[in-house]
């Protein structure tokens, strides 16, 4: 068996792998991260890993809220992992030494509670995904009834959510007089430092009124838009770097050559020199969120639910279909961009042909499954926040209703073979039982749907345009199929 990477073998790596040149034991722990999924080591992970050869307070100890599984897998590697960048041609290796060790939160809630109140922790970043908020997608308000947070504050002293311990965490730190960390939410939500604030500041409120105040004071949550596209890590990916690095590596990461991150400078006690390595910083990142989530996701989620039903496997293949090109195209220039408002010397025409390139990338099997996944904690931003704005101008948006139907079609479980789909959602129970009791009518499925508050909100399901223009999409796909509706479109 292959040597295992770590520490030891660092220098014994093939010369065209990039490695941490600094001395990894004189790094201080500055961040904790609260999500270590293969997002946050191909983004700010990366990142992080050019600063210390210049300013070593910035380690990163990273949690997993939940499964052991990368702590499994890169304990015995010294936390070092790899990240391929992969185009058509080529790929590049980077073996990364930011993360200094993980923590697996639920069996040791005190030892990372312990790392957050340290003084020398200034920063708790996040990349918990949409649903690690515990909050109502739709009005952004904290779910005081979800079963996480009704734990945690029962329990404060062993919490299960980011929401939990990040709350626990500034308590103590209050209690000995050390100043608060900021809290940096890197998750795919509109404007995220402003939708963590009120659900945080809830969250202390329930736990303790005085306690409130102080969340909302003195606790910098700026927002950010993090961009990257990063594939789960398949067994095949594990073989061919393994190869090329001459040790086993059990959880590297695949990426694109694209990265983006824009970020609100209001950090009072300090941050990494991140525009060193290419992070832009901007008094306001609402602009560019929007422009991300609704550009990029927005066609993602509707990609991801019609190149499904058409039954290609990843984003490259059903871009692959010219005719989901011309949809995503069309989606983009007539629908979305109308409703965004950039800042001077933004290049959305470059953005969007850049786009388009990024999801052709073949290298990357970026499976439609993984994107259709969570879809009531996306939606909202990703689809219908554009449709609210297409509709206070009496403007058209055939196109995302088409990707809502899309979506609805796809939830019922049962595929256009009659294959059951494995959907993975929250709310996947309940979605299922509405969905079934539609029995089979494009109609009734809308309807029952429709319902969802915490997707749809009060106003859509009030709309004839809303619901007239998804049931449309919706009975063209249960006559035609997904295929058919996508080569017919108009345009
Ligand atoms: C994707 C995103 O899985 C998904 O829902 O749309 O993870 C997407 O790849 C990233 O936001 C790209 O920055």
């Amino acid at each position: 068996m292959a040597t295992r990477l770590s520490n030891a073998i660092t220098d014994h790596l093939p010369p065209s792998v990039r490695r941490p040149r600094y001395d990894r034991r004189a790094v201080a722990t500055g961040i904790v991260h609260l999500g270590v999924g293969a997002f946050h080591r191909a983004h700010q992970a990366v990142y992080t890993d050019d600063i210390p050869a210049q300013d070593p307070r910035w380690g990163i100890v990273a949690a997993s809220l939940r499964s052991p599984e990368t702590y499994d897998a890169l304990a015995p590697q010294d936390s070092l992992y790899t990240v391929s960048v992969r185009s058509q041609a080529e790929e590049d290796l980077r073996v990364v030494g930011a993360i200094q060790r993980i923590i697996v939160a639920p069996r040791a809630q005190d030892d990372l509670l312990d790392v957050m109140t340290d003084p020398q922790t200034r920063i708790v970043s996040l990349t918990v995904t949409e649903k690690g908020y515990c909050h109502d997608p739709a009005t952004g308000a904290l779910n005081e009834a979800h079963p996480d947070v009704v734990h945690d504050l029962a329990h404060p002293g062993a919490p299960r959510s980011a929401l939990g311990f990040i709350i626990e965490a500034l308590r103590r730190r209050r209690a000995k007089g050390v100043p608060p960390f900021t809290v940096l939410s890197c998750d795919n939500l509109p404007s995220n430092g402003r939708t963590v604030r009120p659900v945080l500041t809830r969250f202390a409120e329930l736990g303790d009124p005085k306690f409130e105040r102080f969340v909302a004071d003195e606790v910098s949550c700026p927002s950010t838009m993090v961009d990257r596209i990063v594939p789960a890590t398949t067994d095949e990916d594990r073989k061919r770097i393994s190869n090329a690095l001459s040790a086993s590596d059990a959880w590297p990461v695949v990426t694109e050559p694209f990265t983006q991150w824009v970020i609100e400078d209001r950090f009072p006690q300090g941050r990494p020199a991140w525009e060193r390595a290419g992070a832009e910083f901007v008094a306001d990142v609402e602009p560019y969120e929007h422009m991300k989530l609704r550009l990029l996701n927005g066609s993602h989620s509707t990609l991801a639910y019609l190149g499904y039903l058409s039954g290609y496997e990843t984003i490259a293949v059903t871009m692959a279909d010219p005719a989901f090109v011309r949809l995503i195209q069309g989606l983009m220039d007539e629908e979305v961009t109308p409703t965004l408002q950039m800042p001077l010397g933004a290049d959305l025409i470059s953005y969007k042909r850049a786009l388009i390139e990024r999801f052709k990338n073949p290298a990357l099997k970026h499976r439609t499954w993984q994107i259709a996944m969570d879809a009531s904690q996306k939606l909202p931003q990703r689809l219908l926040g554009t449709v609210r704005d297409r509709l206070r101008e009496g403007a058209s948006f055939d196109r995302l209703a088409l990707g809502v139907a899309a979506w609805m079609c796809y939830v019922t479980g049962v595929d256009e073979k009659g294959a059951p789909i494995d959907v993975r959602d929250p709310m996947a129970a309940r979605l299922r039982e509405l969905a079934q009791s539609a029995g089979g009518s494009a109609e009734r499925l809308a309807e029952e749907l429709f319902v969802v508050r915490e997707i749809f909100g009060d106003d859509l399901p009030k709309d004839p345009r809303f619901t007239g223009a998804v049931t449309n999409g919706l009975k063209s796909l249960y006559e035609k199929g997904a295929k058919r509706t996508v080569t017919n479109l108009p345009g």
